[in-house]
């Protein structure tokens, strides 16, 4: 039987970032009826797979069986090329338990300097992950790429935004209104797959 996600359907946002939660409350909003993991007390599992997809899914499902409810997850991170695409699914991990971004914004401008490359191209990567408490699973994959600037400019947005100018674009998604970021973000385009996979 196809996986169908039908208008109205309440559904858990697994997250516990309140950057990423604000950004899937607008991509969902008016189709869904959104319960923010963290307000039903969810615990967060530890993220021990090697993909964002896989991570996607533990998330998803492990809010699924918590709650009894389906569940939505993204897990998401930047990749630069001259770091061979680090952090990539340790980006929350290189902020540290304090969640100290522009530590880690400064540690990515310090590793590619020690590389001595001039590439500062980067991209963001987010999978979203819908989970039935009974056991079905859904996982798609969206990108965005992009520069890095040094040092990042805007108060907007979290995480990486800073740091991050999209292709195309000059202002960084720091910069950007969240409807700019939204029009055209990984987590976004993930989106997008994730309408065609199951509205
Ligand atoms: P949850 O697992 O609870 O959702 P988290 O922050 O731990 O929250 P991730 O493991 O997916 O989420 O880590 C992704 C990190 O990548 C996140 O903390 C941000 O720093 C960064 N990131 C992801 N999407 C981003 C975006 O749109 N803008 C800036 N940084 C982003």
């Amino acid at each position: 039987m196809p996986l169908i996600l039908k208008a109205g359907t309440t559904l858990v946002a697994a997250t516990h970032n309140p950057g990423k939660a604000k950004e899937l409350v607008a991509l969902l909003d008016g189709r869904f009826e959104i319960l923010a993991a963290g307000s039903l007390g969810l615990p967060e599992p530890d993220e021990t797979e090697s993909t964002f997809t896989g991570n996607a899914l533990l998330k998803a499902r492990h809010a699924a069986r918590q709650s009894g409810q389906i569940a939505i997850a993204d897990d998401s991170g930047l990749s630069v090329a001259a770091l061979e695409g680090s952090p990539g699914i340790f980006s929350a991990r290189w902020a540290g338990p304090s969640k100290d971004f522009a530590a880690a914004m400064n540690k990515v401008e310090e590793r590619i300097i020690e590389t001595g490359s001039q590439d500062r191209s980067a991209w963001f990567t987010s999978a979203l992950a819908v989970a039935w408490p009974d056991g079905p699973a859904v996982v798609v994959e969206g990108r965005v790429d992009g520069q890095l600037v040094f040092p990042g400019r805007g108060d907007r947005g979290f995480g990486y935004d800073p740091i991050f100018v999209p292709e195309g674009y000059s202002l960084t998604f720091g910069e950007m209104d969240p409807a700019g970021k939204d029009a055209i973000s990984h987590r976004a385009r993930a989106f997008e797959k994730l309408k065609a996979a199951l509205f």
